[in-house]
């Protein structure tokens, strides 16, 4: 599925009209597996290098304290790059977010533990073999990229996540473009260039780097190393020209995003606003200075690959002895039992449309009186980002909602909503997925929603509804979700009460559809479809990779 156009010396050719419908797997067309995976991948690249490059990287199990329990990750992207990684082997470049590159010991009297480069021996842009994960298979490095203190502030939560974040999503929040933390993120981008360079050196390297937190590292890869190859996938929406014009320095970004062979994103329509930007940017900096445009040599794809999960991971997650015991547990503390239960899983994200979500199930509340004592609605909202304000007043915000809702409705016996903010394992989440009547994602703007995904691939049962916002990339391949506008509070509602009186026939209808769309399109294909697109790009190459 997607759109595909090359973006040569600065025009636009090439346009390969997208692909709607996605077949089904089928003996000419198998599904992709971890297995097969690794052999295209062997099979294309060899011997060669795999780096991939990221904010953040994963953490070995041992090292999970501060993330969710049960040590998985409370990420999509990082969700959606285990399994990838673990077939690919190579190197995992990133920043660890709890390990500053100190020795355990050194660590310990640290308190904090986040890369600081602060006079115990670590510079900022240093760079460590952290560890090596021996348990996957093929093995792959962690190598960490230090960060300081001040220029992690300024490149993560300020310029990325105050700025790139909300201006990527039209969520209404205004992003802050501060040139303090714009110079912070580039000269993180050069430290995670160095990093990549030293690790391509004298190799025939395959680059993939991940997100908006690094938009300017292909050009700066290019700019030493031409003849690297090097993808990106950017797993946030890509903004109208208009909104996009807001950000101050949004030409540089994106003459660092042409410097990938081939960027990716999730949906066809985010590739058509940056083609849309490409052009645009390109004519004025024509009109502005004729000879100053793309590099002539440098050729971009850009294509839709729309990333998804490990279905038979979590199948297999679902049908464990571990999330039958989980179920009961969930039901014996909330005391579930013959409740009719909805559910929600997110980061706490102003983009997930939580508190629209909260003010359905009270308008819900309002119109069926007689579910007093009948519904529970369990949502878990991680906190995340909490450095920020605005994240912290949402959680607030959230639970003084759900309080009064509670309040106005609940009683001494009974709660309608469950909410908890702390990390779970993610049998926990396995299990309220396979307990639940129907499943609620509000967001009002997401690249892709792997909730949604992950939802139904624990319905091994075939029951279960999916509540979805139009405005997430899902939506786009998981038709036989009920789909919502969050912003219409009274069209969840509606779809809340119209999946509590589906029958089991009509929910097995859609979630089989669901089921095999995912099946089809699994993390594995996403994958694949890299390593393919790469393999035709260096096929067109004049000259072959190093
Ligand atoms: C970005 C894009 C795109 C949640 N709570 C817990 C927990 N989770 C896991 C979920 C899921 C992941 O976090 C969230 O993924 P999403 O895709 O829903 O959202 P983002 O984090 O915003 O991801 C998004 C994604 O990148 C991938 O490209 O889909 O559009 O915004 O996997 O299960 N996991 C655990 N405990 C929790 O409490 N273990």
């Amino acid at each position: 599925m997607g759109q595909e156009r090359k973006l040569d010396g600065g025009d636009l050719t090439g346009l390969l009209l997208p692909q709607q419908n996605l077949a089904l797997a089928s003996p000419s067309n198998p599904s992709w597996t971890r297995e097969r995976l690794q052999a295209l991948i062997k099979s294309t690249f060899g011997q060669r290098r795999v780096v991939i490059v990221a904010n953040r990287r994963p953490q070995p199990a041992s090292q999970t304290e501060a993330g969710a329990a049960g040590g998985q990750p409370v990420s999509g992207l990082l969700s959606a790059l285990i399994p990838l990684i673990e077939v690919s082997g190579g190197t995992w470049i990133g920043h660890d977010d709890n390990d500053n590159g100190l020795t355990a010991a050194q660590a310990k009297g640290n308190g904090n533990g986040r890369g600081k480069g602060n006079g115990n021996g670590q510079a900022n842009g240093q760079i460590n073999r952290q560890a090596i994960a021996a348990t996957s298979s093929p093995p792959y490095q962690l190598r960490n990229v230090v960060i300081q203190a001040q220029d992690y502030e300024g490149y993560y939560n300020g310029f990325s996540n105050q700025g790139l974040w909300p201006l990527c999503h039209i969520t209404y929040t205004e992003p802050q473009f501060k040139s303090a933390d714009w110079h912070a993120y580039r000269r993180v981008n050069q430290h995670f260039a160095q990093a990549v360079l030293e690790e391509t050196k004298g190799h025939r390297a395959i680059v993939f780097i991940q997100d908006y937190h690094l938009s300017l590292l292909a050009g700066l890869l290019k700019q030493k190393q031409p003849d690297l190859l090097v993808a990106h996938f950017w797993h946030i929406p890509w903004p109208h020209l208009d909104q996009l014009r807001t950000c101050p320095f949004h030409q540089e970004i994106i003459t660092g995003l042409l410097g990938n062979d081939l960027l990716g994103f999730q949906t066809a329509d985010h590739c058509a606003n940056f083609l849309e930007s490409v052009k645009r940017n390109q004519s004025r900096q024509r009109s502005q200075n004729p000879k100053q445009i793309a590099p002539e040599s440098q050729t971009t794809t850009v294509k839709a690959f729309p990333i998804s999960i490990d279905i038979r991971a979590h199948e297999d997650l679902a049908t464990s002895e571990a999330a039958i015991k989980a179920m009961a547990k969930w039901r014996d503390k909330h005391q579930l039992h013959n409740k009719i239960i909805g559910i929600g899983i997110e980061r706490l994200d102003y983009t997930k449309g939580l508190l629209q979500k909260m003010q359905a199930i009270e308008i819900l509340l309002g119109k069926r009186p007689d579910l007093g004592g009948h519904f529970v609605f369990i949502q878990l909202a991680i906190r995340s980002r909490c450095q920020q304000r605005s994240y912290r007043e949402l959680g607030d915000q959230l639970n003084q909602l759900v309080n009064k809702i509670n309040q106005r409705h609940g009683n001494k016996e009974w709660m309608p909503i469950i909410l908890q903010l702390d990390p779970h394992d993610q049998i926990d989440l396995v299990a309220i997925e396979r307990l639940a009547k129907f499943c609620v994602v509000s967001s009002l703007h997401d690249g892709m929603n792997l909730v949604a995904k992950e939802f139904c691939a624990a319905r091994i049962d075939n029951q279960g509804v999916l509540i979805l916002s139009e405005f997430t990339g899902s939506a786009q391949e998981l038709s036989g979700a009920l789909m919502i506008n969050p912003f219409a509070i009274d069209s969840i509602a509606d779809a809340m009460l119209q999946a509590i009186a589906m029958d089991p026939q009509e929910e097995a209808r859609r979630m089989i559809a669901m089921r095999n769309t995912i099946s089809h399109q699994n993390i594995f294909r996403w994958g694949a479809d890299i390593v393919q697109a790469l393999k035709s790009i260096e096929g067109t190459r004049k000259q072959p990779c190093p």
